[in-house]
């Protein structure tokens, strides 16, 4: 068996799985949010990396399917967490640009909205920025359709991709993820501190929040609140987790 003849058996099996990593707001520590990521364990209990089996995904377009299926189940996860009272609670999912290329993506997400009894407002889109300034038609329509929703997006993975920063004149974004690479040496090289600095004051005059992604320790967290950041995700505080660990999360106070 190959890769792709296992992804394409995984798939009608049902095999995949998500995880949940929280996102906290800095100044508080409260978990407002989960941040939805795809987990696809082995027979050996071994998992494959959704970096090694996405771009395949992508490729031969079962990423439709997939992507579909991470939509519905985060959105019927985040309704099932928000009727254990944590009744504000977000969920954030991935899109790959390949789910833009179908036309259907607006009455997609709907459908997953409804099935959970999710309002709009409770979903973030993450969506890297190779995605936004591909800036087609169809994905400008899209992403109007989805933002008038009601639907929010945050650009994720800032700062790795291409240094166009034209997409943000015209794309709604509310949020910008920091990249991780930017983020685990901060307390280590120079150079990295006046570069976040730079994106979250180039965030703020924009309107938009920053997420910082990969806060693993006490002073790089202590660095992104005097740089003025708002949220952060990380093992601080946790990896992904299955749904089943988040409400002792939820409920730790910060
Ligand atoms: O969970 P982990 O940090 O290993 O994720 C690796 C990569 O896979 C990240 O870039 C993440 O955004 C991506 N990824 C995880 N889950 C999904 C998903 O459901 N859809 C898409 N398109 N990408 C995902
Ligand atoms: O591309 P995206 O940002 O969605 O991918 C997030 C990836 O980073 C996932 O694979 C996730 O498991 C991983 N991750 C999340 N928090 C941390 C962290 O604090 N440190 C490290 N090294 N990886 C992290
Ligand atoms: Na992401
Ligand atoms: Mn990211």
């Amino acid at each position: 068996f190959n890769l792709l003849q296992r992804l394409r058996q995984a798939i009608r099996q049902q095999e995949f799985s998500l995880y949940y990593q929280p996102k906290v707001a800095l100044q508080s520590g409260h978990i407002h949010s989960v941040e939805a990521l795809l987990r696809w364990p082995q027979s050996d209990g071994s998992m494959i990396s959704p970096a090694d089996f996405i771009p395949l995904a992508e490729q031969c377009g079962l990423i439709a399917e997939l992507g579909n299926w991470v939509l519905q189940e985060a959105c019927l996860a985040c309704s099932r967490l928000r009727a254990q009272g944590f009744s504000t609670l977000r969920v954030a999912v991935n899109l790959s640009y390949v789910q833009f290329k179908n036309d259907n993506l607006e009455l997609l997400v709907q459908q997953a909205l409804l099935a959970a009894r999710l309002p709009a407002s409770a979903l973030e889109l993450e969506l890297t920025e190779s995605l936004l300034i591909s800036d087609t038609d169809l994905i400008q329509q899209q992403l109007n359709s989805l933002s008038k929703l009601g639907v929010t997006f945050a650009i994720d993975d800032f700062g790795t991709g291409y240094s166009n920063l034209g997409y943000l004149r015209s794309f709604n974004a509310t949020t910008l993820k920091i990249d991780r690479s930017f983020i685990s040496s901060l307390c280590l090289s120079e150079r990295d501190e006046p570069l976040v600095q730079a994106i979250i004051n180039m965030a703020a005059s924009l309107g938009l929040k920053t997420v910082a992604e990969g806060i693993e320790d006490e002073a790089t967290l202590q660095k992104l609140i005097a740089l003025g950041c708002n949220d952060g995700q990380g093992y601080y505080w946790s990896p992904a987790v299955p749904e089943p660990a988040l409400p002792a999360l939820l409920n730790r106070p910060p």
